[in-house]
């Protein structure tokens, strides 16, 4: 089950092993990469026309899986979790609308462009730093159809990297961060890995793609982490001081003077007891309404955000960690759609 994520078929590897010309190795991955990016752009524009000849729409969420688990440092389930989310989100067990009334049956509110096919592009021996390029052009392709906001469903934590870059590149300039999660994710790099699920937002602060980053719900934090937050001019709050902060939390302002605000929500923010199918079970962590006070709170223009590391491999036998993401992408999607 470890090594689930990295069974990718590696065929074109040995291939390449084999002495096989290098460009016709590259001809072939470029075809693919370019077919992956054509049926998200197709979709992307489809429920962008969608949208605009229904009219009065400003901002509309879409949901864009990033099924990768392989940057992960344990468990690699989590490049299992789209289908899963998806599944709960529309599984039939509540009705459609979110808490304040939004109905995610109507497509101005919540359309779908489908997921970056990860694990193909992987198949074919593309690697990490073009699937990286892939993830960010994907984002940008949905973004492109206004009023379409990517709301991306995880995949492992690495992913925010690739998806904030883009969010920032597209729209000319920082973001203000809110990052949940019992983990900075904040390492210069991971077991060598500058892309690993650890050091996502290593690469968002050198990148300069964050004005502000507040990290919400840290209880799993070492000294490179803390130095790291430092040496980036990180917010970091500590579920030790939670009940100090909460008041603030729950009335945050964000995104003023820069492009909007990007909302990253790493499932293991919250308490195992709420949400026990997550690869780094970490106790003593955020409840699911104060998760929901804070996000339901937030003043600002939320233009983007991300749902990542569910892992089903852990999750209960009756999904309820899918439940849970799930009804943060419902609630994500409220805040986001206008
Ligand atoms: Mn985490």
């Amino acid at each position: 089950m470890k090594n689930i994520g990295k069974m990718g078929i590696h065929y074109l590897q040995r291939l390449n092993a084999a002495n096989v010309p290098k460009d016709l190795i590259e001809k072939g991955q470029n075809r693919v990469i370019e077919a992956s990016l054509t049926l998200i752009r197709e979709r992307a524009m489809l429920k962008g026309e969608l949208l605009r000849a229904l009219g009065g729409v400003k901002a509309s969420s879409s949901l864009l899986g990033v099924p990768l688990g392989h940057n992960s440092s344990f468990l690699q389930g989590p490049a299992f979790a789209p289908p899963r989310i998806r599944e709960a989100i529309w599984c039939g067990s509540t009705n459609s609308t979110t808490e304040e009334g939004k109905d995610l049956n109507d497509p101005r509110v919540l359309t779908d462009v489908g997921d970056v096919p990860i694990q193909e592009l992987r198949d074919c021996g593309v690697d990490d730093d073009r699937l990286m390029g892939i993830i960010s052009e994907s984002v940008k392709l949905v973004m492109e159809q206004d009023p379409l906001r990517p709301l991306v469903l995880g995949g492992d934590h690495s992913i925010s990297f690739p998806v904030v870059r883009a969010v920032s590149e597209k729209l000319g300039g920082p973001v203000d961060i809110l990052h949940l999660d019992a983990h900075p994710d904040i390492y210069d790099a991971f077991e060598g890995n500058k892309y690993s699920h650890a050091s996502s937002f290593a690469r968002i602060m050198e990148g300069g793609y964050a004005r502000r980053l507040l990290q919400v719900g840290i209880r799993s934090i070492n000294k490179e982490g803390r130095d790291q937050g430092k040496r980036f001019g990180v917010e970091q709050y500590e579920m030790q001081t939670f009940s100090k902060d909460r008041h603030l939390l729950e009335n945050l302002k964000l995104g003023e003077g820069v492009k909007g605000v990007y909302i990253s929500v790493d499932l293991d923010c919250l308490d195992p007891a709420f949400a026990p199918g997550v690869s780094h079970i970490e106790p003593g962590g955020l409840s699911f309404r104060d998760v929901l006070n804070i996000l339901q709170n937030v003043k600002g223009e939320v233009v983007a955000g991300d749902v990542v590391e569910f892992n089903p491999q852990r999750d209960t036998v009756d999904g309820m960690t899918a439940m849970v993401a799930a009804k943060l992408v419902r609630e994500l999607t409220a805040k986001i759609s206008k």
